[in-house]
């Protein structure tokens, strides 16, 4: 760091500019400067509905220039990938109508808010593969470098025949009395709640990491606060919440390995903190969103007394992602995760090369939250998740 930005130029095109808006624009602008790119991303337009304010977003987050219709952001020629970062209800409709436009795309999670919304956006994404346009979903936490780094311990077979995947990710926004009746807790714009949000991270997390597919589950959800102040509404006016704040489920993997999950916006004191564990023949590894710079890790291969978890400080420049930062012990944080989302997208269009998680990757995890709603209508009934085709 830094790099020159001399490579031809990539287009992005982004629709929504909230939280996620800005985590994906601040990858956006530092991914050339930190990492020796083909192609330079250029943040040629920003979308939203409000003029004024896409305006204003646009003038901080860095973009060149302002839209308030996707389709015409879709349709501009200075747009080859279209970044999509919007409520879940019309991620189907922006990525399917991009590809079709000869669009590249990238889409933040979950990929939809239902299983046949998902499964439109794989079929577009498999048809636009084979005109050369490339889609993936931002499950941004397979960029932590520590986590990358545990996949590829796992991989090496460091961890060995896998027996447990135990996981957590939670939050505590929803335990706020005065949260109004947000996006995020309506149905009909996010599709799910903890379930869709966190649960869709971890679950892919679980699979990505272990090499291997949730095969069945066992779930509980629950919504604790079901009536919330509508946003705008007059004084006592409420809504009802009409998604869960809290899923626990358990699950198998295609190996036999036993799996536990617990997402929750409820979880006091927790304001974003994802927890993973895989525990194998040959090892363990262990990872704490909150030191996201650290991966423990135990050789089970060494004799007893030389056993133990040890911390690995990910931050050594033969790290995932390590190359294009500071010295070893100068740790990285969240917004990193964006900046190597943004690279591996721009190195796999640069390549022709399919970049990963597909928007199949996407539409398995689908198929899981479907499963555990499924599960949790029957009382935590063990549900089985369809396999890919
Ligand atoms: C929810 O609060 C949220 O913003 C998720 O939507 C993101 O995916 C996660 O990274 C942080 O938390």
């Amino acid at each position: 760091m830094p790099h020159s930005t001399s490579a031809p130029p990539l287009g992005v095109g982004m629709v929504g500019y909230a939280f996620m808006g800005a985590a994906h624009s601040q990858g956006w602008r530092t991914v050339a400067r930190a990492f020796d790119l083909p192609l330079t991303p250029v943040l040629a337009a920003v979308c939203g509905r409000d003029p004024a304010a896409v305006s204003q977003a646009a003038d901080r987050l860095g973009w060149a220039a302002a839209e308030t219709d996707w389709r015409a952001l879709i349709a501009r020629d200075d747009v080859s990938l279209v970044d999509i970062c919007t409520p879940g209800d019309s991620h189907a409709d922006i990525a399917i109508a991009a590809l079709e436009a000869g669009k590249h795309v990238l889409c933040e999670k979950p990929l939809a808010n239902t299983v046949a919304e998902a499964e439109a956006m794989a079929q577009a994404a498999r048809a636009a593969a084979e005109r050369g346009q490339l889609a993936m979903v931002g499950f941004n936490y397979r960029r932590v470098p520590a986590l990358a780094l545990a996949r590829r311990l796992i991989a090496e077979g460091r961890v060995g025949t896998l027996r447990h995947v135990r996981v957590s990710y939670l939050q505590d926004w929803g335990e706020d009395p005065a949260l109004p009746l947000v996006w995020r807790l309506r149905k009909d714009k996010a599709g799910s709640g903890a379930l869709g949000d966190l649960g869709a991270h971890i679950v892919d997390l679980a699979q990505y990491l272990s090499g291997e597919l949730l095969t069945g589950v066992s779930a509980q959800t629950e919504t604790f606060v079901k009536e919330r102040a509508l946003p705008g509404g007059k004084a006592g006016q409420t809504g009802e919440v009409t998604v869960d704040d809290a899923a626990v489920f358990t699950g198998r993997l295609a190996s036999g390995a036993l799996t536990s999950f617990e997402v929750s916006r409820l979880a006091a004191g927790r304001k974003n903190q994802l927890r993973i564990e895989l525990n194998g023949a040959a090892g363990s590894v262990a990872f704490d969103l909150e030191r996201l710079n650290e991966l423990e890790f135990h050789d089970h291969t060494l004799p007893a007394s030389e056993g133990g978890f040890r911390r690995i400080l990910a931050t050594e420049a033969d790290h995932p992602y390590l190359e294009g930062w500071w010295p070893p012990g100068h740790g990285l944080g969240y917004e990193h995760t964006f900046t190597h989302q943004a690279r591996d997208l721009v190195l796999a269009i640069a390549s022709g090369t399919q970049p990963e998680p597909t928007f199949d990757d996407g539409l398995q995890v689908q198929r899981v939250l479907a499963a555990i709603e499924e599960s949790a209508q029957k009382n935590a009934v063990f549900t089985p998740v369809p396999a890919p085709e």
